[in-house]
């Protein structure tokens, strides 16, 4: 991929951006909240869009020359009421997290009560992480994950809902393997008289797809992502109800947000396009088998899963019990060394910190997107188990390397 008028005026951003091509042409991404756009919503993310103002909506906006920006806005809103089958969708939020802070805005005041996953057990920060806006504005309580067998704890949290009252219940997560159950949350938040955001920003896809129960039509609000299983430009999403459409726009802009990322909502339209395809259906199922693959790959290693394996696009490894002496953190370096990037990440119950915890977090979007099958994950676990068995060990990570050249080689990226 060249990068020519870059290097024209800036080479040491063009190395950069080159050496960033490389490193995800010759790396295993497995990070589970990443992905490979196609060229066509890389080239929609870097089009002339990126310099127009177009505060406001389709049709209603604050400045003039607006034309083609309403054209792909109500694009991407089209594309997405029909992938989803939401009566109303704001495709402005610049990330998932303000998406979320929008549906915030729009139903809360400074003081209310969230309920929400603990982020060690596989929340998000934007659900009421202590050091997030919302861990400051609001009062938060947290539900957990059953830690013996690492479902959300669907009594416990009508328990803490009874007795905290919250105004709010936030569902769907950042590193929960297992399908969620919409309408049990959705019962409990009826049972308290509390809204339920359904927050999919790392499930979009695999919803989009009807490879995963949709919160759509359930929940009162459902946020998104559009950048990690559903490959489109990068951003957030809010659906709601017509009955909470203008709340949600106002909440959005001018709430939290001023100008649009224009751009960006065009590689939404392109990627959300993508995403009407049968492909991508058959895409997001392989998504889906592929982590299956890993993970039944990994248990037979002898890794602990959390929950046992995954209905969804990722796996969550707890090696206290197989690697007791290593940490997510020293895994998650030895196997970038070796050229497979994941994440560390906690797991529940975690007994370490945050900064260097108990597991790793492994997802199947990005390898999938390049071709890779349910074969080449159980390659890929082996190479993971052998890395994670021997993470000092220089020969056996320059060995490994080789292979992943070669899975690389075979499934070529950006050609
Ligand atoms: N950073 C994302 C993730 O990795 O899950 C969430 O925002």
């Amino acid at each position: 991929m060249e990068h020519d008028h870059v290097r024209e005026v800036d080479p040491d951003v063009a190395d950069a951006l080159e050496g960033e091509i490389d490193r995800q042409r010759e790396t295993l991404s497995m990070i589970a909240s990443e992905n490979h756009v196609s060229r066509a919503v890389l080239d929609a993310q870097g089009s002339a869009l990126t310099n127009k103002y177009a505060e406001g909506y389709p049709g209603k906006r604050y400045y003039g020359g607006c034309r083609y920006a309403d054209e792909v806005e109500q694009l991407a809103i089209d594309r997405a009421k029909e992938l989803f089958g939401a009566e109303h969708v704001n495709v402005q939020p610049h990330s998932g997290t303000q998406a979320n802070q929008a549906v915030y805005f729009a139903v809360l005041e400074p003081g209310d009560r969230i309920l929400s996953l603990d982020l060690t057990h596989g929340g998000h920060l934007s659900h009421g992480h202590p050091a997030n806006f919302t861990g400051q504005l609001y009062e938060v309580e947290q539900y957990e994950v059953d830690t013996e067998t690492g479902y959300i704890d669907y009594e416990g949290l009508a328990d803490l809902a009874a007795e905290f009252d919250p105004d709010v219940i936030v569902s769907g997560y950042s590193a929960y393997p297992r399908e969620v159950e919409w309408e049990r949350i959705q019962e409990v938040a009826e049972s308290v008289d509390a809204y339920h955001l359904a927050d999919i920003a790392h499930i979009t896809g695999l919803v989009a797809a009807d490879v995963h129960a949709s919160p759509v039509g359930v929940a009162d609000f459902v946020t998104g992502s559009t950048h990690k299983t559903i490959r489109a430009g990068r951003g957030g999403i809010v659906m709601t109800s017509d009955e909470h459409a203008d709340d949600v726009d106002s909440a959005v802009f001018p709430g939290g947000q001023g100008g649009p990322l224009m751009h960006n909502v065009a590689g939404k339209a392109v990627g959300f396009k993508e995403a009407l395809e049968p492909e991508f259906e058959a895409y997001a199922e392989r998504t889906v088998a592929n982590a299956r693959a890993l993970g039944e790959r990994l248990s037979e290693h002898g890794f602990s899963l959390v929950s046992g394996g995954t209905d969804n696009h990722l796996v969550l490894v707890d090696l206290r019990e197989s690697h007791p002496e290593t940490s997510g953190g020293d895994a998650e370096e030895a196997l970038e060394e070796a050229g497979i990037v994941c994440n560390a990440n906690t797991v529940p119950g975690e007994t370490r910190s945050a900064f260097d915890p108990s597991g790793i977090r492994a997802g199947t979007p990005a390898l999938t997107t390049r071709g890779f099958d349910e074969d080449d994950l159980r390659t890929v676990a082996d190479l993971i188990a052998r890395v994670i068995d021997a993470p000092d060990d220089e020969g056996v990570k320059s060995e490994v390397r080789e292979e992943v050249a070669d899975l690389c080689a075979a499934n070529p990226l950006y050609e």
